[in-house]
């Protein structure tokens, strides 16, 4: 009869035993399989009968995988411990030597990559396979704060050297090793930056799915390539960890594995102190269709596992919570005989025959190769689902009383003496009490048996990881002309820039070279953006294809989801959209096959929703186009606050090589699109464009003579001034305000005798790059004859003040103030955007073709060529009350 543990709540224990051995006998009989339909149909039975059952979507906290079902792990395991104990000892000299003898305060973690060794090191040398001319290989998202490890790694393999190691985070010289994984900085070592935490998690299940949709249109071979994504207990509190788990689920993507490092700790204090994470998480995943494979225990704990016959130890497992689980491992073995095992008799009973010492060496099921091993060999092996591996492991395991578990570890950057030394013994490196003075790395020679497996293992996974590729086959992009519907007028058609650009974006999907390559993706708006017409020109991606016949099935544009659709509609999902497009815009690199997304999305929910993706993607390399479309705070008049956006463009400049432009007219989305191809495709450039498109409905010209090159640069003349004016002023438009400084010019012709010369700005931003380029280089060659800016260029010859206007804050146009060689005036729309027509948000914000007037006129009069009654005048006349509040303050 089977003994069980004692339940204060139990009414009939003996009611209970008869139960569980029928379950018993069952189990032993007829196989767990027949167990399992037995609970379903008893499950089954007594929610028809209306009971509600305490259903748990968690097990007891103990490994998921029983130790006869553990794949055994194949190799010499003593080998991969010295191998193990090496990266372990390199990673923590690397960060005590950053922070040695010296104020340069570098910093560095130690405590999170000795947590989490065991975990990439099998990894390593079993699962992670390379990319080279025969295979895609798997992609690794780290976790920022173990780069240590990783280097420690490649440094034994020898793709990096000491100097390099005494280099990490110093990198302003050249040849340094960065802080965390940065493809900016390390493109051909990095594949993705992870250390902003969150990120790394929501763009791994991105890449995943992107990865199916790359295979589902035969762009990319399938094969059993996998995303593998390493994340911390404490990481998992972030939005972006969890927040698009169940895609994953959903999408049955089994191409995707993460490594939840469990150490309980995060940087402050304990993750779940009074709870227990690995079960929360267990529950949080297998509700949303995750294989969830917890790593609790390590086999030190198998023969006690196989004593406990009463289950009375599993109980004190279960019962425990975080915070003392972290005092076992900081307090000690007589500690934990007291606390743990102490709490009943018998339990202290179970660990008699064991000392204080050996109590302590129960491990965690992270710190051991083999439960590792036979998890990891589990996550390959699953089907139609994501696997999570909740991995139990102690921080700053190795590191003694001064950083085991310890509440401030995290932090920890250097040991004392006495500790290194135990570190030393601990992990038998061969290095003498003198020589840890000097705080050496070590590396044994190239023909030591350790060296030669561990080479032998990389050969056999394809090459070394982590690993890069950053050239790509150029693409060969359509000339301008292919976008001659663009390029000339609309005629008397009012359209408006994303109607042109929806055009633009179906010429480009039907290009015979790169049409394929081209990835519109949605959050939920393509209707917004007039893009509907793509459900069924491209497809909706979608894993299973339509299951149903859509509602709208008869019409010409209906909602078709395809297996082999080209089209992503992501839902309301900025982030992952956003993660998606990364996906895509690097797949130059990880699949080797450029692809050129195209993310359309309302601009207020761009970079100041999703900015930390945004800075990631310059990270990455990524090349493609962010669409802004709905832009400008007057021009998308109807949504109120939240919506109308002022500011993407000053948000977007903080991207060092983000491209952002503020288009007006069809012919420069074609010209910005088309350059913006040539430069990422063809030439290669590291940047990704930023387009802001509109929804006004106008009438748009056709491309003026010679235009191009300054819509390129970020501004052109659209139309020269008469000549016949008294008075001359330069007027700078841009977006849809542009057109009301087209008018604001024929008022000042009109009515005051002025004359302007028109600029249309594409952009400021790249203006003010431009510019700022230029005077640096001034700066700094005060010998040569100085260079101008293209600013200075176009204005230079111009005579009278100079005036811009733009539908975004006055800082955006501000910005290249020091290049206009003239008296110049900006307005923007500062403040906090609210409901109207366009023509009185216009008003407000103080941007209209009057204000523009009336800004060019006082300009004048600053400049003593008009009287001030002049400008009186014009304010009076336009109606304008000189008192109207601030709109930055109302
Ligand atoms: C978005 C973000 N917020 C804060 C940090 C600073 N930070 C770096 S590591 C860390 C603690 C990480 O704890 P955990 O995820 O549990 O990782 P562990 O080191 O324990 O493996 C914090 C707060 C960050 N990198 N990113
Ligand atoms: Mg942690």
């Amino acid at each position: 009869m089977t003994k069980l543990p004692p339940h204060t709540n139990d009414a009939d224990p003996q009611e209970t035993t008869e139960w569980v051995d029928a379950l018993e006998a069952v189990i032993k009989h007829e196989g767990m399989e027949r167990a399992h339909y037995i609970l379903k149909q008893l499950s089954d039975h007594a929610t028809r009968t209306g009971a509600q059952l305490p259903y748990a979507l968690t097990t007891p906290f103990r490994n998921t995988i029983p130790v006869q079902d553990e794949t055994p792990k194949p190799g010499d395991a003593f080998i991969e411990r010295r191998i193990s104990a090496m990266v372990r000892w390199n990673a923590l000299i690397m960060v005590m030597r950053a922070n040695m003898d010296n104020d340069d305060e570098l910093g560095g973690h130690i405590s999170s990559f000795q947590s989490g060794a065991t975990l990439y090191n099998v990894g390593f040398n079993h699962f992670w396979r390379a990319t080279n001319d025969d295979q895609l290989g798997d992609l690794l998202y780290i976790q920022g704060h173990s780069a240590p490890g990783i280097y420690a790694r490649s440094f034994l393999e020898g793709r990096l050297d000491e100097e390099q190691l005494d280099s990490f985070r110093r990198e302003v010289d050249g040849n340094g090793l960065s802080s965390y994984p940065h493809p900016w900085l390390m493109p051909d070592y990095w594949q993705f930056p992870t250390v902003s935490m969150g990120l790394g998690p929501i763009q791994a299940i991105y890449q995943a799915h992107i990865m199916r949709y790359m295979s589902a249109r035969d762009l990319v071979p399938r094969d059993n390539r996998k995303v593998w994504a390493f994340l911390g207990d404490g990481e998992i509190d972030e939005p972006e960890s969890l927040g698009a788990i169940s895609l994953a689920g959903r999408e049955e993507l089994e191409n995707l594995v993460f490594v939840v490092n469990c150490n309980l700790q995060r940087l402050d204090g304990p993750v779940r102190g009074n709870g227990k994470i690995i079960q929360e998480l267990e529950g949080i995943f297998r509700g949303a269709g995750w294989n969830v494979i917890k790593v609790v225990w390590g086999s030190q704990w198998d023969s006690l596992f196989a004593r406990d016959k009463s289950g009375l130890m599993q109980k004190r497992m279960d019962e425990c919570v975080d915070g003392e689980y972290q005092n076992y491992k900081a307090n000690g073995g007589a500690y934990t005989r007291e606390h743990f095992f102490g709490k009943y008799p018998e339990l202290a009973e179970l660990v008699a025959h064991l000392t204080d010492e050996q109590i302590y060496k129960l491990n965690r099921g992270g710190h051991d190769p083999d439960k590792v091993y036979a998890a990891y060999a589990e996550a390959m092996r699953t089907k139609g689902q994501p696997t999570v591996i909740l991995a139990h492991t102690v921080k700053g395991y190795g590191t003694g009383d001064k950083g085991e578990a310890q509440m401030g570890t995290h932090s920890l950057k250097k040991l004392d003496k006495e500790t290194l030394q135990a570190f030393r013994d601990k992990y038998m490196i061969p290095l003498s009490d003198e020589e840890l003075e000097s705080v050496p790395y070590y590396r044994p020679p190239a023909d030591r048996p350790e060296m030669v497996y561990m080479h032998q293992k990389r050969r056999d996974l394809g090459g070394y990881l982590p690993a890069r590729q950053d050239d790509f086959e150029a693409l060969e992009i359509p000339d301008l002309d292919a976008f001659k519907a663009q390029l000339g007028s609309s005629g008397e058609r009012e359209i408006s820039t994303t109607m042109a650009f929806v055009r633009l974006l179906s010429t480009l999907t039907k290009d015979k070279q790169i049409g394929k390559r081209i990835v519109p993706i949605v959050p939920d708006e393509a209707r917004t953006f007039g893009m509907e017409g793509m459900f069924r020109q491209l497809g909706i991606y979608s894993s299973s294809g339509q299951l149903y016949d859509p509602v709208d099935a008869g019409q010409v544009m209906y909602y078709k989801e395809d297996k082999k659709g080209q089209m992503l509609e992501e839902g309301i999902n900025e982030a992952g959209a956003m993660s998606a497009w990364i996906a895509l815009a690097t797949a130059y690199s990880n699949y080797r096959c450029p692809m050129i997304p195209f993310y359309v999305y309302y601009s207020m929910f761009g970079h100041q929703r999703i900015g930390d993706l945004c800075w990631a993607a310059g990270d990455m390399r990524a090349r493609g186009f962010l669409i802004g479309a709905t832009s400008g705070r007057t021009t998308l008049n109807g949504e109120g606050l939240q919506h109308q956006d002022g500011h993407s463009h000053i948000l977007a400049n903080t991207v060092p090589n983000c491209v952002s432009y503020d288009a007006t007219f069809s012919y420069e989305v074609a010209v910005i699109v088309q350059d913006g191809m040539r430069r990422m495709y063809q030439d290669k450039e590291a940047v990704y464009y930023y387009l802001t498109l509109l929804n006004e409905n106008y009438q748009h010209p056709a491309m003026p003579e010679g235009a191009a090159e300054g819509i390129i640069k970020g501004m052109y003349r659209y139309q020269e001034a008469t000549g016949e004016g008294q008075h001359r002023v330069q007027l700078l438009g841009s977006g849809s305000i542009l057109r009301e400084v087209i008018a604001a010019a024929e008022l000042l012709r009109n009515e005051f005798d002025v004359d302007a010369d028109i600029w249309a700005v594409t952009s400021f931003n790249e203006l003010t790059r431009d510019g700022q380029d230029v005077e640096r280089w001034n700066m700094l060659h005060p010998e040569q004859p100085a260079r101008e800016s293209y600013v200075t260029q176009c204005l230079k010859n111009q005579s009278g003040p100079v005036i811009a206007t733009s539908d975004y804050m006055k800082n955006y146009a501000d910005q290249v103030r020091t290049w206009v060689p003239a008296n110049y005036r900006v307005l923007g729309t500062d403040g906090f955007g609210r409901s109207d027509s366009r023509q009185k948000l216009r008003y407000f914000f103080e941007v209209d073709r009057y204000f523009v007037a009336i800004a060019a006129l006082k300009s004048l009069q600053d400049e003593g060529s008009i009287t001030a009654d002049i400008v009186t005048d014009a304010i009076q006349r336009f109606g304008i009350d000189p008192e109207k509040p601030n709109p930055l303050k109302s």
